[in-house]
């Protein structure tokens, strides 16, 4: 064994001692915020700092004689997640220096804290065409026994010219699993779309048949004339071929889900229909906004939407307003439990991973009575005004 220096030595028990309070932190109620509609918690549940150091730094002095970070961690967002043998589970977008993300799942006893990655890594196979980039998986136990994994794959455009080296296509990558460490890679999903990003499985059959949540796009950042978030149909998932696809929750004009939307993670199955989360985005001067939504569909009829409140239900606040693409929240992953609880986990502006919590009664309560978005300031004045003079009997002189 080659001898450590002293600065070595004393380097590295530092990042290990920081290391180890980082994932023994408990994470409380952040107690200053509250809306009745879900709580925040005053950490975010995964940063780049909770990525091991064996995956970062080179331990061994003689070949890193400085310590030197050698592979870092830029960020850590967009989870996928899953209840599995008693733990919470999430697949995170890990996010390299290199700018290339790749997924890694990390456990938790109470989805709040303590957050540990497993030992490596997914090796998720890839395709005769390979990604150059995967990001935002979607965990989804389906009722044919398989846990799916339906990501984006994005690659560069065979169509871009030399001097172009952004342009790119992003397509619904695959897989699935029995254990989430063995991942069988399935061919991309064939849309009649150009371009598809946020593609989500329906957990349940529907008419015989596998039922996707797309979105639709013509561009890669652009959805150009995808109006919203779509549905569309599949006999199989081992060479996926969807039939057309119907838009369900179309963008609107000067509503939180303007320029672009997409379904969050699979929707969860409650007793009075579908609850969706979804993320709306709207250009602004500053760049562009992204919020998370909820909408009810119908139990028998997922395309069907019963209920939608207006607005959003979780904006970036604080410092979750600021990191790579700030103004940022995102999610792709939730879990309800037996107790009724639902684990909502969001990444803020592209950067670390967040957990609100709430109940399925909550949520419900939420997205039912809340009055839906009346598309003008005027309607907007008239279910203020109808709240204060309710609230009337209640308000203290
Ligand atoms: O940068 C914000 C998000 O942008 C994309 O989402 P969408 O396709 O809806 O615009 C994704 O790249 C997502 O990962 C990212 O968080």
């Amino acid at each position: 064994m080659p001898k450590a220096t002293p600065a070595f030595t004393r380097n590295l028990a530092s990042l290990r001692k920081r290391h180890g309070e980082l994932l023994t932190h408990k994470n409380k109620i952040d107690k200053d915020w509250f809306n009745g509609v879900y709580e925040r918690y005053e950490n975010p549940v995964i940063t780049p700092d909770h990525v091991p150091l064996e995956w970062r730094y080179d331990l061994n002095p003689a070949s890193n004689p400085f310590l030197l970070e050698r592979l870092g961690i830029n960020a850590t967002l967009n989870a996928g997640a899953i209840e599995w043998k008693g733990k919470i589970l999430v697949c995170v977008r890990v996010e390299g220096w290199d700018r290339k993300s790749f997924f890694a799942i990390a456990e938790s006893k109470t989805g709040l804290d303590g957050f540990t990655f497993w030992e490596k890594p997914c090796v998720i196979p890839e395709t005769k065409n390979p990604d150059t980039n995967v990001y935002d998986m979607r965990l989804v136990k389906h009722e044919d026994g398989w846990v799916y994994g339906l990501f984006c794959t994005e690659r560069r455009d065979p169509k871009a010219k030399p001097g172009d080296q952004s342009s790119a296509v992003a397509q619904c990558g695959l897989v699935r699993t029995k254990d989430l460490k063995n991942w069988e890679r399935l061919p991309d999903i064939k849309t009649p779309s150009a371009q598809q990003r946020n593609v989500v499985l329906h957990p349940e059959f529907v008419d015989g048949k596998y039922a996707l949540y797309t979105r639709p796009q013509d561009g890669f950042i652009d959805t150009g004339s995808g109006g919203g978030i779509g549905w569309a149909l599949c006999k199989t998932m081992e060479k996926a071929s969807t039939g057309p696809e119907t838009i369900i929750d179309k963008r609107v004009y000067h509503t939180i889900s303007e320029l672009k939307n997409g379904q969050g993670p699979a929707p969860i199955k409650t007793k009075e229909g579908w609850l969706h989360l979804a993320h709306g985005v709207r250009n602004t001067a500053a760049g562009l906004r992204y919020v998370l939504y909820l909408f009810l569909t119908n139990l028998k009829d997922p395309t069907r939407i019963i209920a939608k409140p207006q607005g959003y239900f979780i904006a970036p606040i604080g410092a979750e307003r600021v990191g790579d693409v700030s103004n940022v929240v995102f999610s792709n992953g939730w879990v309800a439990k037996k107790d009724g609880t639902v684990l909502i986990y969001y990444a803020s502006s592209d950067t670390r991973l967040h957990v609100a919590t709430s109940s399925i009664k909550r949520l419900l309560d939420y997205v039912k009575d809340t009055p839906a978005d009346g598309l003008r300031s005027a309607v907007s004045v008239q279910q203020r005004i109808a709240l204060i003079n309710a609230n009337r009997a209640f308000t203290s002189k």
